[in-house]
């Protein structure tokens, strides 16, 4: 009996499970549920120490993303209300479910050797194969180095299962594209790839995203090419910012503005020719950009073996770029030293007011937050760190102040690491009442401050790309 046959018998996708209540699998069940396409919606998440608490939460129709998600918490709590969504993490219900998709994170073990962490995965893809029945559709949302879906992903399951994939069950990959602050917008309007082991899985998986699209569109492709499309467009992200990072290194050096050179190349304009660049900044986060690189070159060490024609002895151009976009930090630490420095203040006991922990501006992720390596290299100078973000109260091990003038307070440089707009009225002659010394210095990771604002007051400035003013004259 043919896949088709199996879905026809079991007619149209109505009962859906989705596997991690994340910051990708939360908006999906949500958005699901709500689609009149579909009956039933069913988040699954461990009871863990750690992440249980989810699972009341979402049953109350509350969300437990702490940063700004425009519309999500309405459409939890309608979809809670209507009887068509709910959380457990009871997996043996993955029984009853036409499709699962799986929305879990997949870190990295170890860079230097390329070695994915799936251990979290792989749980989850055993509880599916332990429950899986024919002629149901198995997903994978989570960002996974080329060839996983084909290769353990199947292997797992058929194991799990005794099924055969793309025989019995449909199988595909659909990667994620959200943006945290714009969960809901991303997945109903950025196009979807999807990519199943076979046509009869892509389109099964096509009939499971295509209610959710409002302006995005379906793009079939196979399992693999939608992989690669995804790391590959995460990379060529870390890519760009890396040579804008560069750039703006070079801008320092050379004692130039970045952004007035960086107006100049957008200028560029006309039919075909985008020169957009992306912007410098403080540091690389997230739990995506800092790691899909790595997924892309684990699926060309893998799947290319031996294939790979590339110039003999030479880094590969993207890691290259992860190591550019990893300095950033560093930078920022030497920045700091210089200012401390032209204030004739010494780093041991210097106090450091650290504006934003989270990766992103407008955002409570701190997942692999640049914020932290800038922090410990202040830390092992001696320096006190005083971190404040309005979206982060508590991380593990760092002490976090609710208000900002506590981090003010007798602080002797400012450092600006995320744009969140609570910073946008940050006013000079308040900040150097509440630091009380005579050339405080700032720190401006996300050209987030007006130079001349700060300098006037006898600050001594320090901005990412701004060569024309880090060795300004100080005042007073
Ligand atoms: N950043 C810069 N300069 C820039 C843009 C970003 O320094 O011009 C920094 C940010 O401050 C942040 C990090 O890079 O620390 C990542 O920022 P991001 O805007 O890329 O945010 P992510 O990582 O949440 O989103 C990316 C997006 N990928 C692409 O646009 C190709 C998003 O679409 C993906 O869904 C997401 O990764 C993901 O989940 O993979």
């Amino acid at each position: 009996m043919t896949l088709e046959t199996l879905f026809l018998r079991r007619g149209p996708i109505k009962k859906i499970g989705v596997i991690g209540m994340g910051y990708v699998g939360i908006p999906a069940a949500a958005l699901f549920a709500d689609s009149p396409q579909f009956d039933q919606v069913f988040g699954f998440q461990r009871d863990s120490p750690s992440s249980g608490y989810k699972i009341a939460m979402l049953n109350r129709g509350e969300s437990p993303l702490k940063g700004e998600e425009p519309g999500l918490e309405e459409l939890l709590e309608k979809v809670v209300k209507a009887g068509k969504f709910s959380c457990t993490s009871d997996f043996s219900k993955i029984a009853e479910l036409d499709a699962v998709t799986l929305s879990i994170q997949t870190p990295f073990l170890n860079k230097e050797d390329l070695l994915p962490d799936f251990s979290a995965l792989k749980e989850g893809i055993r509880h599916v194969g332990k429950y899986l029945k024919p002629g149901m559709l198995v997903v994978l949302e989570s960002t996974i180095t080329p060839g996983t879906t084909e290769g353990m992903a199947r292997e797992l399951l058929e194991k799990e299962s005794g099924l055969v994939a793309g025989k019995d069950f449909a199988l595909a990959h659909a990667p994620e594209r959200v943006m945290v602050g714009r969960l809901l917008r991303n997945i109903r309007e950025h196009d979807r790839c999807v990519g199943g082991i076979d046509d009869a899985s892509t389109k099964r998986a096509a009939e499971l995203y295509s209610p959710v699209l409002t302006v995005g569109r379906v793009i079939p492709m196979t399992a693999t090419a939608a992989e690669t499309t995804k790391t590959a467009e995460n990379t060529f992200r870390d890519l760009q910012i890396a040579a804008a990072n560069e750039l703006a290194l070079y801008c320092e050096a050379m004692g130039i503005n970045f952004y007035d050179v960086r107006a100049g190349i957008d200028s560029l304009k006309g039919e075909g020719i985008t020169r957009a660049m992306l912007w410098p900044g403080a540091g690389v986060g997230g739990h995506c950009l800092t790691k899909d690189t790595y997924h892309l070159e684990r699926g060309v060490q893998v799947l290319g073996r031996g294939t790979l024609d590339y110039p003999a002895n030479e880094p590969s151009l993207y890691v290259l770029a992860r190591h550019i976009n990893d300095f950033m930090p560093t930078h920022m630490f030497r920045l700091t030293m210089d200012a401390l420095k032209r204030a004739g203040r010494s780093p041991k006991g210097a106090k450091v007011a650290l504006l934003g922990w989270a990766f992103l501006s407008n955002s409570d992720d701190t997942r692999n937050t640049p914020s932290e390596p800038f922090r410990d290299l202040l830390l092992k100078e001696g320096a006190l760190v005083s971190v404040h973000d309005p979206y982060v109260a508590d991380y593990p091990g760092v002490p976090i102040v609710p208000f900002v003038e506590e981090a003010f307070e007798g602080a002797d440089a400012i450092v600006i690491f995320a744009g969140h707009h609570q910073y946008h009225t940050l006013d000079p002659k308040v900040l150097k009442n509440l630091s009380g010394k005579k050339h405080p210095a700032i720190i401006d990771g996300r050209n987030f401050v007006d130079p001349d604002a700060y300098i006037c007051e006898g600050f001594v400035y320090k901005g990412i790309g701004r060569g024309d003013k880090n060795g300004h004259g100080i005042v007073g």
